[in-house]
């Protein structure tokens, strides 16, 4: 068998859905078993001017002290206490005060009822459908995300079965919920638009339709009959193939006020998803701000409209979406992607607060400079506007022993939980913690692995998609490099062509004013920053500007030896993680070692995969050689055409 093919087969076997060895739970992720071993008093007081889920720790003369308003509050309080001892930084006199970024911190699965997930690379689902509950698996991830502050968790896929909503199955969702009270976490359902008509039997799911508001209306009230603290729901409406109020020529705000209204009365929400396209908008990237902008402030005050963290999809680099700009008098979170469905699966290391924080530390400008995506989502740039704030992260964990298939990959549900805990934390700061309280606190082990972390991010984007190229993905599945593609009767925005437009010219989309105009979905300064190629950063070059072959980047090189080099760079970056990896093996326990090893080989050899594809693929329209500097593609390009990974996913 060659190199090659064994590879391929490493990679459908690291994807393949599989049933896995069971796990043992203490073992494997940041925190001991049990509940938080902390030497304090608790002290509960409803009183205390603090968010209802923020704690305070103090040294009093009488020793040490949690104060919270509620339950939860202290048990968010005990957490903390346990991770400040377990990274050394409980001694001396503490007076601690921490109230969350976000009120609702919420986990998005988008986990099917034959216990498949979509995106997921980490086993079946861990709700197990079908099956017995497991409640001692449901126990600890609920332990999980609790330490880490997350209290949201909407169980099934946004591609939602209307079957969800069956009085059967809202009674095993009962049972999960009640398994997860204790720890502070709310259990939300997605919701298909025309469940009315597909479940209930009705003619229609006309949202103004009377006997569909009373449809919605008992099904919620059944609800709550069973889960008193339900949070709401999560719609995608009008997206890829779902049905929408459009079907009936309504609107996105009367679909989700109709919902809003159903859920209102017991404080439930709704989380409406911006994301939308279709083929026949100009430029995919614009199509949000068109649908939802005219609609700003018609949405009821429950109502809270969840926006991806990049206009196109959760590419490994993209700006912030301009959705987030736009609406003053409706409430916004932001979505982001915490499984790696374009960053190599659960093979490759790639840390993503970096890219998580990118998106929320982005400045809008929408209300002046300081207007951030952070600011207007928490709240504080048009606070009469949000009743609640939410930011949700789409789960990258089944029931693979390791919970996300890759050790590394628990870091960035880790880091998505402490990041909407407290937007101000530092990506760098949530990972150096991470590995000490998952590996060990050894300097000689931290200091290089972190390193690793810090750069995975950029790492990935250079070795896959650098300097603002984007969605030159294989079809459907996501994996690895297919910017050839050609699907007979695809929809255009689907495939690679569309986002590179790549020809003997130059490559690269123009979003600029003689383009497609997506810049002045932005506010100045940005639109005319990102309107000319002098200004335009160049890591997002491609993304908004067709860019001749020969442009001179900042460098002094071509783009066309920028590209190779970025490619080049990217593949050193990812091999340089194997002989960091060799070193640490002292550190850490054979098993996780060898994982590790195991996927940091497969992330190098993709690398260089991705290198072959695009290089000489681009490299046929450039006409340019490869500079004598970098490593020149090692496989030819007809061998990679050829590639076929067997991985059934919707595009
Ligand atoms: O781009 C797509 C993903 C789909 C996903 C969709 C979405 C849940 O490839 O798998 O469907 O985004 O976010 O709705």
């Amino acid at each position: 068998m060659n190199r090659f093919m064994t590879l391929m087969m490493a990679i459908a076997a690291a994807v393949a859905i599989v049933s896995c060895a069971p796990r043992e739970p203490e073992a494997l992720l940041w925190l001991p078993g049990g509940d938080p071993d902390v030497e304090a008093d608790i002290v509960i007081d409803p009183a205390l001017d603090l968010h209802e889920d923020g704690f305070m720790i103090k040294d009093t003369p009488q020793g040490r002290q949690i104060l919270a308003k509620t339950d939860v509050g202290a048990m968010y309080g005990k957490y903390a206490l346990q991770r400040m001892e377990r990274t050394g930084k409980a001694s001396g006199v503490l007076d601690v005060r921490e109230e969350p970024s976000y009120d609702r911190r919420i986990l998005n699965h988008w986990d099917n009822l034959d216990n498949t997930v979509e995106r997921g690379y980490a086993g079946w689902s861990i709700w197990h459908w079908g099956e017995p509950v497991p409640v001692r698996l449901i126990e600890e991830y609920s332990r999980l995300n609790a330490s880490v502050g997350i209290n949201g968790s909407v169980l099934n896929n946004v591609n939602a079965s209307p079957e969800i909503l069956r009085r059967d199955y809202l009674e095993r969702v009962a049972q999960i919920a009640d398994i997860m009270r204790p720890y502070g976490i709310h259990v939300y359902l997605s919701v298909n638009f025309s469940s009315p008509a597909a479940l209930g039997g009705l003619p229609t799911s006309d949202p103004f339709d009377t006997e569909v508001q009373q449809w919605w209306k008992e099904k919620v009230s059944e609800i709550y009959g069973l889960i008193p603290d339900f949070g709401g729901f999560l719609v995608k409406a009008n997206s890829e193939g779902l049905p929408g109020p459009q079907d009936f020529g309504r609107t996105h705000a009367d679909g989700a006020n109709m919902l809003a209204d159903a859920l209102a009365p017991y404080d439930g929400i709704v989380m409406w998803r911006a994301f939308v396209y279709s083929p026949k908008s100009s430029d995919r990237a614009n199509q949000a701000v068109e649908e939802f902008e005219p609609l700003d402030g018609q949405f009821r005050d429950n109502v809270i409209i969840q926006i991806k963290n990049g206009p196109v999809d959760f590419q490994p680099r993209e700006p912030f979406s301009p959705l987030f700009g736009r609406m003053s008098k409706t409430a916004l979170m932001p979505e982001l992607q915490i499984t790696q469905e374009y960053l190599g699966f659960s093979n490759h290391l790639v840390y993503l607060v970096p890219l998580f924080k990118e998106c929320l530390d982005s400045d809008t400008y929408c209300s002046g400079e300081g207007s951030t995506v952070a600011a207007i989502t928490t709240g504080s740039v048009y606070p009469e506007t949000y009743k609640t704030t939410a930011i949700a992260g789409v789960a990258n964990i089944g029931r693979d022993a390791n919970w996300c298939g890759h050790e590394f990959a628990q870091s960035s549900w880790y880091g998505f939980g402490r990041m909407a805990w407290d937007t101000g934390l530092s990506a760098e700061d949530i990972a150096l913690e991470w590995l000490q309280q998952t590996f060990t606190s050894e300097t000689e082990f931290t200091e290089p692995v972190l390193d690793m972390m810090m750069s995975s991010r950029e790492a990935a984007v250079d070795y896959m998609m650098p300097l603002g190229f984007h969605h030159i993905f294989a079809w459907g599945h996501h994996y690895g490099p297919e910017p050839w593609c050609e699907i007979e009767g695809a929809r255009p925005d689907w495939l690679p062509k569309y986002y590179h437009k790549a020809d003997s010219l130059g490559v690269g989309f123009d979003r600029t004013r003689g383009g497609s105009c997506n810049v002045d979905q932005y506010h100045e300064p940005l639109a005319s920053i990102y309107n000319s190629i002098a200004t335009c950063p160049e890591d997002l070059l491609l993304w908004f500007h067709h860019v001749p072959w020969t442009h001179t980047m900042s460098s002094g090189r071509t783009l066309w030896d920028e590209i190779c080099f970025r490619y080049d760079r990217g593949i050193k970056t990812a091999r340089s993680y194997l002989s960091v990896w060799d070193e640490m093996k002292p550190y850490v326990d054979a098993e996780r070692w060898e994982a590790v090893r195991a996927k940091l080989e497969i992330q190098e050899s993709d690398a260089r995969w991705w290198r072959d594809a695009c290089v000489q693929y681009f490299g046929e329209f450039s006409g340019m050689p490869v500079p004598a500097y970098v490593e020149h593609p090692e496989r030819p390009l007809d061998e990679l055409k050829a590639i076929r990974l067997d991985m059934k996913h919707h595009n």
